[in-house]
């Protein structure tokens, strides 16, 4: 996602409501003001957006949704994205404090790490919505968290491997960034749900950080110190699949028939990957979370309650199901 500069500096004839904020406080900075047809001095809702960065599709999608749900409802937002940085996120976090910002948007990238920056936004009485992973810290810390049951995520594509495949079943694993909510409980489920089929087996467990690049370095490394075949790779996410799908295949093995590969997200780019039978399956985990992140902003905003935990659907999808499909992607 490339960055976004900061507002337009004002269209002539209309006034805009956007707070600049100092120059040089953010690394990366987006202000989206909705300037226009309203009252000029009207208040508009600031909502500051901490984001962590655009290492995937998915992630590059959540973005595109959040911004596009506040610029249709007339919200301020102020995106930051922090470049896969965990410190940029904090300093991101204490610049929307000393902001004043009305709300908060945060999607962490880590689950350490957060309570003390989140217990400085209570003190302020700024809300959190946190979109799409958790963190370990008090929950009375923050609002809402909206996101999907990765525990499941994982058990589905256990379970989808499991009835797949007969014998035994040597099986890669290339794990998101590590200390990430995703990377924890995908782990967890999946590792669970195995527990009960003996004949699958995780051989080798490697971090790729959500990313194609690393997916696929990482599989070349792979390829070059394996001592047995595998027959499966589990990516944490598509990007990671794709990357790995890569160096399979330039290493002469066929993704999809000699080795399994089984991810989560269900991108676009994962459904070509199904359609070209190169990816087994895909679950689902929908990124299109700005109509709810922002339902919840106003929620708050109006002073209501809401939710503390909203659970996001998934489901699978096997590659004999893409053709069909792709037409409804919308990520
Ligand atoms: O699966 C992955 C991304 O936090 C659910 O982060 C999200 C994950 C998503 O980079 O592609």
């Amino acid at each position: 996602m490339p960055p976004m500069h900061d507002p337009r500096p004002g269209l002539p004839g209309q006034a805009c409501a956007a707070r600049v904020l100092p120059a040089g406080l953010f690394a990366i900075l987006g202000l989206l003001a909705a300037c226009g047809a309203e009252e000029p001095t009207a208040k508009r809702p600031v909502v500051g957006f901490s984001q962590i960065g655009a290492e995937s599709a998915w992630r590059v999608a959540e973005t595109a949704s959040i911004v596009a749900e506040a610029e249709a409802r007339g919200m301020e937002l102020m995106l930051v994205d922090a470049q896969g940085r965990m410190e940029k996120q904090l300093e991101a976090l204490r610049g929307f404090v000393a902001q004043r910002v009305d709300a908060v948007i945060l999607a962490p990238q880590k689950e350490q790490g957060f309570e003390p920056v989140l217990k400085e936004l209570k003190e302020a009485g700024i809300p959190v919505v946190l979109v799409d992973r958790g963190v370990q810290a008090d929950p009375s810390l923050y609002a809402t968290l909206i996101a999907s049951d990765f525990v499941a995520e994982g058990r589905m594509a256990a379970l989808w491997l499991a009835a797949a495949t007969t014998g035994d079943v040597r099986i890669v694993e290339l794990e998101g960034t590590t200390g990430s909510a995703p990377a924890i409980d995908r782990k967890q489920g999946f590792h669970a749900a195995l527990a009960a089929h003996p004949r699958l087996r995780v051989v080798r467990s490697q971090p790729a950080q959500f990313a194609l690049a690393e997916g696929k370095k990482q599989m070349e490394a792979i390829l070059r110190s394996e001592s047995e075949p595998f027959q499966a790779v589990y990516a944490h996410n598509d990007d990671m699949a794709l990357g790995a799908i890569e160096a399979l295949k330039a290493a002469g093995r066929a993704p999809g028939t000699d080795v399994l590969v089984v991810s989560i997200d269900a991108t676009r780019p994962a459904f070509e990957a199904m359609v070209r039978g190169e990816l087994s399956a895909a679950v689902e985990c929908t990124p299109l979370l700005g109509p709810q992140a922002l339902d919840a902003v106003q929620s708050l905003l109006r002073g209501e309650r809401v939710e503390q935990r909203v659970v996001v659907a998934d489901r699978l999808f096997e590659a004999s199901q893409a053709a069909a499909e792709l037409p409804n992607r919308r990520y």
